[in-house]
């Protein structure tokens, strides 16, 4: 049976055909990186970034440290996905809760369209880094609504739909610093205040790219096959982590339950721009594109903790390529 994205077309994605010479399942855009450290000004570095289709372009959330390593999020808009105007002012949300949620800078954000907005869920670093979450309507002004948990926890994610009638969160408790250990958890809430239900996804892999700690990237992308979920990994080298990333699917009623994940990354550190920068050997993926009618699909990724890289890939070709050789547990 043909495998498919359940979702719009978006016949405007930024897309690069495979080279000739390549065999990966994923390849880098010819021109990466996309952003550059310096493409605003103030700006140390521009990466670990999230995009939406919006209007009849794209929109999204940047990171961007300034050169006193303060991580700020910034709009910027597009109207071919690869050329950016990135805001020089920092997004400033409007604390709807007080004290459950006050943004004190921002890191690795997601953006998701669900019924009417558009969510932002980034880690704040209010009383300690956390799971923040926040909406817009059109990318000029911005709302905050609670902190998803209390300090510690990163690489929150929620789903493009409600699931089983509640909204859906991905996180990864974690500690204070860069945590040498961590799995993907799921949480539902009624109303994006309350969060409970925790159930585990997955689990470090031991002896792999997946070794010390994994966190979910981009929107899940609902498929016929169930939910495919890009995510990170971590491994630790004898001079420091390396952070890779990979794909799993998983249920779409049960999306705690893990149906096939990669033995294999998808990309990993290797070209110079992902290799050297402020953090060595980092890929980071935040946000994806699909095309529900042809299956293209393209990831962006924060490379070396400095600059925004692209890549692209086949939602069919994925899900085979993680099916073949799969972890053999999937907890
Ligand atoms: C993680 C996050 C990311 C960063 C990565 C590598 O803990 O802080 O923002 O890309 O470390 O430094």
């Amino acid at each position: 049976m043909k495998i498919e994205i359940l979702g719009s077309p978006l016949p405007n994605i930024p897309f690069e055909e495979r080279p000739a010479n390549c065999s990966d399942v994923m390849w880098r855009y010819s021109k990466n990186p996309i952003i550059s450290r310096h493409q605003v000004r103030g700006g140390n570095s521009i990466f670990n970034s999230a995009v939406v289709p919006f209007k009849d372009g794209f929109a999204g959330v940047f990171r961007i440290d300034d050169q006193g390593l303060a991580m700020t999020l910034h709009a910027g808009f597009s109207s071919d996905g690869i050329t950016w105007d990135i805001r020089e002012e920092a997004i400033q949300f409007k604390n709807l809760y007080g004290d459950c949620g006050k943004y004190t800078g921002g890191y690795d954000p997601r953006v998701v369209f669900i019924e009417d907005r558009y969510y932002i869920v980034w880690c704040n670093c209010h009383n300690g880094s956390t799971v923040a979450l926040g909406y817009t309507f059109d990318f000029q002004e911005f709302f905050q609504l609670p902190n998803a948990f209390p300090p510690f926890n990163r690489n929150g994610v929620l789903f493009p739909e409600k699931i089983n009638g509640h909204y859906a969160l991905l996180n990864r408790p974690s500690d204070n610093w860069h945590t040498p250990y961590g799995n993907i958890f799921y949480a539902e809430s009624p109303d994006l205040k309350f969060w409970g239900m925790h159930r585990e996804v997955m689990k470090t892999v031991q002896g792999s790219w997946q070794e010390c700690k994994i966190g979910a990237g981009p929107i899940p992308i609902k498929t016929s096959e169930g939910w495919l979920l890009f995510y990170h990994g971590v491994v630790e080298r004898c001079n420091g982590f390396v952070y890779s990333f990979g794909a799993a699917l998983l249920d779409l009623n049960e999306p705690w339950k893990v149906i096939a994940r990669g033995r294999q990354y998808l990309l990993s550190p290797q070209m110079p721009y992902e290799c050297v920068g402020d953090v060595q050997n980092v890929t980071f993926p935040c946000a994806a594109l699909c095309d529900a009618q042809t299956g293209r699909i393209a990831v962006y990724y924060g490379c070396a903790d400095t600059v925004t890289g692209l890549a692209f890939c086949r939602a069919d070709e994925v899900i085979d390529f993680i099916r073949r050789d799969s972890v053999p547990y999937c907890k």
